[in-house]
């Protein structure tokens, strides 16, 4: 195990400073009769620990001379042949660098003593199965206070330290992690962009896409894959993919890889036929200049609202150019916000463990000042839905560029590298379609 989780524990309860923390892995998800979601571990817990099964809770102590306390599910020959290996009490501490383990069926029983006279509890109530046991701890130990037993005063959502914690990406062990997730989502997007030629259905595409990311050792998509092939581009978050594509379309494909926990996000919208039309090329270089200037604007000192905003800048302008509103104004077209009936969303969400990722976007009440370590998305995009105000031949047409970047010292790096000029893309997907 390596010791960047030691490292990461040694961190947060610098932090704490006192109490103690109860951090859960998340539950098992179940469906049907008898059946279970694929299971994703709980950030959190895994940024802590390193562990990835669910059924286990980390309790950290600091100060105490045996600070990490791992609950986990022990050993159980019957249930390891129909589910696999465990790690166990034994494996929690030779391999996960616990101080003390146990059976997580002895957690209720341990909690009041883990609690006993620790003025501070860091947990997060609603979002485990655990909020009961905890209240009946701090209640057991409030029965006993003249007896010297006191239960924790102060409850404290451990996500104030885990969130800013998990926001920076300055370890360069986790940095090359994510690096490697991004370049397999990369190059897992080429692999669908080649084998567009041949693919007749947005199906098709979904299971190129989880091919490519399983071959190249991911561990699952980040997020639920989206291929939406036309007017289908217009529905930001379509899951369906299982429509026909057909040519004259172009066909939009937000997907990502998770490789050891870290996330990658990217987005590439790719003419079916392959080549673009006038009007879906005049939409798409608005759309890339915006994705542009987002990336050149994206260094430390910044905020997101403005790389934001040097992304609507360009997104109005063009709309504006070519005659999607009333007003030849583009100031007026920001300030109203007449733009977000084509651009709805925002360009950027935070980027690592999770694929919107933790951490506070605004402090004070206004938008946060960036720095060196933080990972976030570009991804403008336009959608223009039939029936909008926009000249009819732009009707049915949703495009979206996403990449992700890290900051660095005055800059930031790409971390994802999929084609995204239009000669670029048209040359592979002639090429593709010769090669074969
Ligand atoms: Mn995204």
């Amino acid at each position: 195990m390596s010791e960047i989780f030691a490292k990461r524990r040694r961190i947060m309860m610098e932090h704490m400073q006192e109490g103690v923390a109860i951090i859960p892995a998340a539950p098992v998800r179940p469906y049907g009769n008898g059946l279970e979601y694929s299971y994703v571990p709980d950030s959190n817990f895994y940024y802590l620990t390193g562990y990835r099964e669910p059924e286990a809770i980390a309790v950290l102590r600091p100060g105490h001379e045996r600070p990490f306390v791992l609950f986990v599910r022990d050993n159980d020959s019957f249930a390891e042949t129909w589910f696999g290996k465990r790690s166990g009490v034994k494996g929690a501490l030779e391999n996960y660098g616990a101080d003390e383990a146990y059976p997580i069926g002895e957690f209720a029983a341990k909690l009041p003593e883990l609690l006993n006279n620790k003025p501070k509890l860091f947990y997060r109530f609603g979002a485990s199965e655990y909020d009961g046991t905890v209240l009946s701890a701090i209640a057991a130990l409030r029965g006993k206070m003249r007896l010297g037993f006191y239960p924790p005063r102060t409850i404290i959502d451990p996500d104030l330290i885990l969130g800013e914690l998990r926001l920076f990406k300055n370890e360069a062990e986790e940095i090359d992690l994510f690096r490697k997730a991004c370049q397999i989502s990369s190059e897992a997007h080429i692999a669908v962009l080649k084998k567009l030629p041949f693919c007749n259905n947005e199906a098709d595409l979904e299971g190129e896409f989880y091919l490519a990311l399983r071959r190249l050792g991911a561990e699952r998509v980040s997020f639920n894959t989206i291929v939406a092939a036309g007017v289908n581009g217009c529905t930001l978050h379509y899951e369906e993919n299982r429509a026909a594509l057909n040519r004259g379309d172009l066909v939009l494909i937000d997907a990502g890889a998770q490789y050891q926990g870290w996330c990658g996000d990217i987005s590439r919208t790719y003419p079916i036929s392959g080549t673009f039309s006038k009007e879906q090329a005049e939409l798409y270089e608005i759309v890339l200049e915006a994705h542009r200037v987002a990336i050149a604007a994206s260094r430390p000192g910044t905020t997101l609202d403005a790389i934001m905003a040097e992304s609507v800048k360009v997104l109005s302008a063009g709309m504006v150019n070519l005659g999607f509103f009333p007003t030849k104004d583009v100031n007026s077209v920001i300030e109203e916000g007449l733009y977000k009936q084509y651009f709805m969303h925002r360009v950027s969400h935070w980027l690592g463990l999770d694929c919107h990722d933790v951490g506070d976007y605004h402090i004070g009440g206004k938008a946060r000042i960036v720095d060196k370590g933080m990972a976030f998305s570009i991804e403008p995009g336009l959608y223009v839905a039939p029936g909008s105000g926009a000249p009819e031949r732009y009707h049915g047409i949703g495009i979206r560029i996403e990449d992700d970047v890290l900051l660095t010292d005055n800059g930031c790096e790409v971390l994802t590298a999929v084609p995204k000029e239009i000669n670029e893309i048209e040359a592979i997907l002639a090429q593709a379609k010769n090669a074969n």
